[in-house]
């Protein structure tokens, strides 16, 4: 395939999703991901779009049909019994009718509403299908500051590094060393059968996923609860930026579909997150940092969560910085954006979350820096993307040097962010 021929990158991209389509749900890929992930499901229904209005709606639809009565939208939805992925519905032990994960992910659902809405070419059937999703969407924003914001401060921690989908960046490091790594069931790794192991996290990392499972699963999944009885407690600004870009986008739909109390809600959320996300910005390092919530220090980690923020409306001056500093990644790499810094301490070009490129990152820093005016950057992005899939097809994730496809293959929501950058 050939990205010089965007027609068939496209097909290639279309193929994937029916691929990957179960009918009211997308899985990630077969085997590795046999499920319903929540981010994936949003960013992948503005792909789904391009080849049926209807059943892009559907797919966000069926992630809220799974919606906990105290708000939480869970981050996998196990629709149908598989063994091939770990751990699966019975270690989680959420009791939900429909089996779910206890945890959640990035809030893109707001961002992806909108977008669907302000693209409909059935405005008629938008317009319907929001209504219906506005409450819901309204009600995880006010969850998560409820839960992970209990003393107000204008910013949410997550309590699990899977919460963040980028479940072993180097940002977690120093406060997942807090969490014990004894005292679980043992268990045995599926994602390895799936993915090369060097590519994925290491058992140290997987042993405190699981105790930290065990822990709020023995809490009987009581958000009230969860929170002050984490370890773990980071405030991530790429997680908080996404969160802020929902409500900003929420505010705007709602107020487009008459809604003025979901608009008013969801634009004081913003109002009062952005300063405080802007505390978290470090001079020295151009980006912004993540906060362990527990020991009140600034981590110091050049990561991709620090560049994020660009998705939500930041000032234009830290855009220009974060446009000046991903445009000097190409100086050292063949392909941005890496999910962490060559050359800073915890940069892997090869381990997941740790180094490689991957193409959903791409497209809300792509999307931040256009909506800021910073094009060409925003392009090179683009660019950089496309030249990946056509060197090295649909795959999860990229070697930054080499392009070297990893971890998974024929992969939804990189499919749907090629649809995205081809438009
Ligand atoms: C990865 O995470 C899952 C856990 O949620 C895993 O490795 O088992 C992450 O890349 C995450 O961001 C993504 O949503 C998920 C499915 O693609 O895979």
């Amino acid at each position: 395939m050939n990205a010089a021929n965007p027609s068939q990158a496209l097909e290639h991209a279309f193929a994937v999703l029916r691929e990957n389509d179960r009918g009211t749900y997308t899985v990630p890929t077969k085997g590795l991901y046999p499920f319903q992930w929540n981010w994936d499901s949003c960013l992948t229904a503005l792909g789904l779009a391009e080849l049926d209005e209807d059943r892009a709606w559907t797919e966000i639809e069926t992630l809220f049909a799974h919606q906990w009565p105290d708000g939480m939208i869970p981050h996998i939805v196990f629709h149908v019994p598989s063994d091939t992925y770990f751990p699966g519905p019975n270690v989680w032990g959420t009791n939900r009718p429909t089996p779910t994960s206890g945890i959640t992910q990035p809030a893109v659902a707001g961002f992806a509403a909108k977008r669907l809405f302000d693209r409909a070419k059935d405005k008629a059937m938008a317009a319907a299908r929001c209504r219906a999703l506005l409450p819901k969407i309204d009600a995880w924003h006010r969850w998560f500051y409820e839960n992970r914001d209990p003393h107000g401060e204008g910013l949410v921690a997550i309590l699990h590094p899977w919460e963040a989908g980028r479940d072993n960046s180097v940002d977690w490091d120093e406060a997942l060393a807090q969490v014990p790594t004894t005292g679980f069931a043992p268990y045995t790794r599926r994602d390895t059968d799936h993915a090369n192991p060097a590519h994925r996290p290491t058992k140290a990392q997987y042993d405190a996923y699981m105790w930290l499972v065990e822990h709020f699963r023995a809490l009987g999944w009581d958000n009230s609860r969860l929170h002050d009885a984490s370890p773990f407690q980071v405030i991530d600004p790429a997680f908080n930026a996404i969160l802020i870009r929902a409500c900003t986008d929420l505010a705007a739909l709602a107020d487009e579909l008459g809604e003025a109390e979901i608009a008013a809600r969801n634009s004081a959320w913003a109002q009062r997150a952005l300063p405080a996300l802007d505390t978290l910005w470090s001079a020295e390092s151009g980006r912004y940092l993540a906060r362990n919530r527990v020991t009140d220090k600034l981590i110091d980690s050049q990561s991709i969560g620090g560049l994020l923020p660009v998705f939500a409306p930041i000032p234009a001056a830290r855009c220009h910085a974060i446009a000046e500093h991903v445009q000097g990644l190409l100086k050292v790499l063949n392909y941005i954006v890496p999910s962490h810094d060559i050359g800073t301490a915890g940069f892997e070009p090869q381990r997941y979350w740790r180094g490689p490129v991957w193409l959903v990152t791409n497209y809300m820093i792509a999307d931040g820096l256009r909506n800021a005016s910073e094009l060409a950057v925003a392009d090179r992005i683009a660019r950089s993307s496309l030249e990946l899939i056509t060197k090295s097809g649909f795959a999860e994730y990229y070697d930054p040097k080499t392009g070297e496809p990893l971890g998974g293959g024929r992969f939804t929501w990189t499919a749907a962010m090629v649809i995205e950058f081809l438009r």
